[in-house]
């Protein structure tokens, strides 16, 4: 196949922001050559061509934090901070993470799995052909599996690229309230050495925070993901300075994400340790922050940023990646390059996954074709969705 006549941004250091009059050619899901349509080689100008009437071309989009799968919802919630109650009040009273919990518990697999395809519906629908999900809404052993299961299987069902997470150490649950200690050891990790078992998990997250999990038992999380060989990551700095950067620079994370709270020596460590910073900015504008991460410090250091949109019941109920990016860049300060990049290259980094985030021969034909001119657009409008068409790995499905 042979997409032509289209404006290319192929996220490549050596190609300029946007390839006008650009071709690619795709060839069993991967892409073959990319580039301006006057260099194409003639052996494969002769391929089957699509013509994409002058649309703008990215890499498809990489939404590389997400909790897609729970049961229920925090409508109530939301009420309750809108009257002033804030998130880490309502999380102590039990509320908060811990009600999502039961509600998971609670639901059948296929409930939670019809649920979860209407939010990767959304996402696709916006361009999205990779995502990671993260379990650490059962906190026990059945509903881990349960929801990681349930993760793998939206792969099966749509054409989209799911890559699991556990998150164990997301929250204490009711049982377990006074020893944490007591879960990390018992629950937390031996549920993941049986979820690694079966081949359920791709990386190890947590959540460093004074209302879940401290730098210790983080740590001994992450001694036992090391063990299994699993990547880590952490959710670090988001509503307080806990020294998760620091961890996570330890153990050679992938990612640090949120990280509102971290600080200048923070972004040093980010940099020489290689870890990518994640950006979520629906959970610091659900939540009514006001303490920004340091994004000035993060360029200056050439820490590469990515940006998600965090998914999740509680602090981010989010399914839209451009309005992901649209706020990445007016709360964060991005350039809508940054925020592209951010969904694209450096969400691929922060997943490790070389294959794609740029649209490179050799790399998976995972691509978006958008009904406009200039990729700052895309963060630009807001509720508005220029999706023409997705390809993930060189098939068009933008309909699920
Ligand atoms: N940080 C988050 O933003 C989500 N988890 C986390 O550790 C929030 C999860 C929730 O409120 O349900
Ligand atoms: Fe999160």
């Amino acid at each position: 196949m042979l997409l032509t006549n289209c404006s290319l941004v192929s996220m490549r250091d050596e190609d300029p922001g946007v390839i006008r009059h650009a071709a690619i050619a795709v060839d069993g899901g991967t892409v073959r050559w990319a580039g301006a349509a006057k260099d194409l080689p003639a052996s494969l100008s002769r391929n089957n061509s699509v013509d994409m009437e002058g649309r703008l071309v990215t890499p498809g989009l990489i939404d590389c934090h997400t909790h897609l799968v729970f049961g229920g919802n925090r409508a109530a919630e939301f009420e309750q901070r809108l009257q002033g109650v804030d998130y880490a009040a309502i999380a102590r009273a039990g509320g908060g993470i811990l009600s999502t919990v039961r509600a998971t518990r609670a639901a059948p697999g296929s409930t939670l799995l019809k649920d979860a395809l209407g939010r990767a519906d959304c996402l696709m629908a916006e361009g999205v052909t990779t995502v990671e999900i993260k379990s650490g809404y059962g906190l026990d052993q059945d509903t881990e599996l349960k929801m990681l299961r349930v993760a793998r299987a939206i792969s099966e069902q749509r054409m989209l690229d799911v890559r699991t997470t556990y998150l164990g150490a997301h929250a204490l649950p009711e049982e377990f309230i006074g020893d944490p200690d007591a879960y990390t050891d018992t629950v937390c990790i031996p549920v993941m050495r049986r979820a690694a078992s079966q081949g359920l998990i791709d990386a190890v997250d947590g959540f460093c925070e004074e209302i879940a999990f401290d730098a210790d038992q983080i740590g001994r999380v992450f001694e036992a993901a090391r063990s299994l060989g699993l990547p880590v990551k952490l959710h670090a700095e988001q509503l307080s300075h806990q020294g998760g950067v620091a961890l996570a620079a330890q153990y050679g994370a992938m990612s640090v994400d949120h990280i509102e709270y971290a600080r200048e020596p923070d972004v040093a460590l980010m940099a020489q340790a290689g870890m990518t910073a994640v950006l979520l900015p629906g959970a610091f504008y659900t939540l009514g922050e006001t303490q920004r991460p340091p994004v000035a410090a993060m360029r200056r250091a050439e820490v590469p940023m990515a940006v998600a949109t965090d998914c999740n019941p509680g602090s981010s109920p989010l399914t839209s990646p451009l309005l992901a990016m649209n706020m990445a860049c007016t709360l964060f300060g991005l350039t809508p390059d940054e925020a592209l990049r951010g969904m694209t290259i450096n969400a691929a980094r922060a997943l490790r996954l070389p294959d794609r985030g740029q649209v490179a021969p050799g790399l998976r034909a995972d691509l978006c074709v958008w009904d406009v001119d200039t990729p700052a657009e895309l963060a630009y409008r807001i509720g508005f969705n220029p999706l023409h068409q997705r390809y993930c790995q060189g098939e068009p499905s933008w309909k699920p």
